[in-house]
């Protein structure tokens, strides 16, 4: 298979393997997207938790995005872990002077076992600065409330408070359903024109241990190939549903899902 597309990531590195920068990896490896990286932070962790952040400095987040974006330009960019207002205002200023339109957001606030991930006040700034300056944003249920100050009990409470997103300057957004008590789970795309519910069968398991990375950057992968945003979405939560589906059981706490679900290995390999 030939390389598709080139997608720049930037993220927090995960020791585990299953969420931060290395699932993206994966995951744009396995849908066949040329992957590069800014890490943001290195988070000591397995299945069970987070032992430890480092976050690295603004300065060298910034040298990483440039120095490899104007080298190998990306043909889009996806964001995830940023845990400081100054990293923030860092990546800003790197995508202005990138000139790349193609921008996914995932506004990463904790990690499965609770850790804080992101500060208050960057969360504000990421509300006030960064929003308007990307494609997409997938936040979650508790991301989506934090984000917007709406609780969020059904499905009609995602749709106003995706309306609330748009509002503060988002373009797209798709809230994923997963966290509210359903039996299927709704995630739902909303930008000004358009409502679309995308329906999928609730798995039952505690490994899903970087979903979320993983969807935003299979998003990113079939957008920067042509895709448009809401075909991206659709094909990016069939990609997550089969990793859950077909996780490898490992690790013993909330283990890792299979990103090589879109793989089979060819004849030269057996
Ligand atoms: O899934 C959110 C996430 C993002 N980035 C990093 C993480 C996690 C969750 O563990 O470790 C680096």
């Amino acid at each position: 298979m030939k390389i598709k597309s080139k997608i720049l990531i930037i993220a927090g590195s995960d020791s585990s393997g299953g969420a931060g920068i290395q699932a993206d990896i994966k995951t744009a490896t396995c849908l066949g997207s040329y992957a590069m990286t800014a890490i943001t932070a290195v988070t000591v962790q397995n299945t069970k938790g987070v032992k430890s952040v480092v976050p690295l400095p603004p300065q060298e987040i910034y040298d990483q995005i440039i120095h490899t974006g104007k080298d190998i330009r990306p043909d889009a960019i996806k964001i995830g872990m940023l845990h400081s207002p100054e990293v923030i205002k860092k990546v800003i200023l790197s995508l202005k002077k990138l000139k790349i339109k193609n921008i996914i957001l995932d506004p990463v606030m904790v990690a499965k076992g609770g850790a804080k991930l992101i500060s208050d006040d960057a969360i504000q700034l990421m509300k006030k600065k960064l929003l308007r300056e990307v494609s997409l944003i997938t936040p979650n249920i508790p991301e989506a409330e934090i984000l917007t100050g709406v609780k969020i009990n059904s499905k009609e409470d995602m749709i106003f408070a995706a309306h609330k997103l748009i509002q503060a300057g988002a373009s797209n957004i798709l809230i994923k359903g997963g966290h509210l008590e359903a039996k299927k789970v709704h995630d739902i795309f909303v930008n000004k024109e358009e409502i679309e519910i995308f329906n999928s069968k609730r798995i039952k398991t505690f490994n899903t241990h970087g979903t979320g990375c993983t969807l935003s950057t299979a998003i990113t992968s079939f957008f920067s190939c042509g895709k448009a945003l809401k075909k991206s979405c659709e094909l990016g939560i069939k990609y997550v549903n089969s990793a859950i589906l077909t996780n490898p059981k490992i690790g013993k706490g909330n283990g890792p899902i299979n990103h090589l679900n879109s793989i089979e290995l060819n004849r030269f390999y057996k």
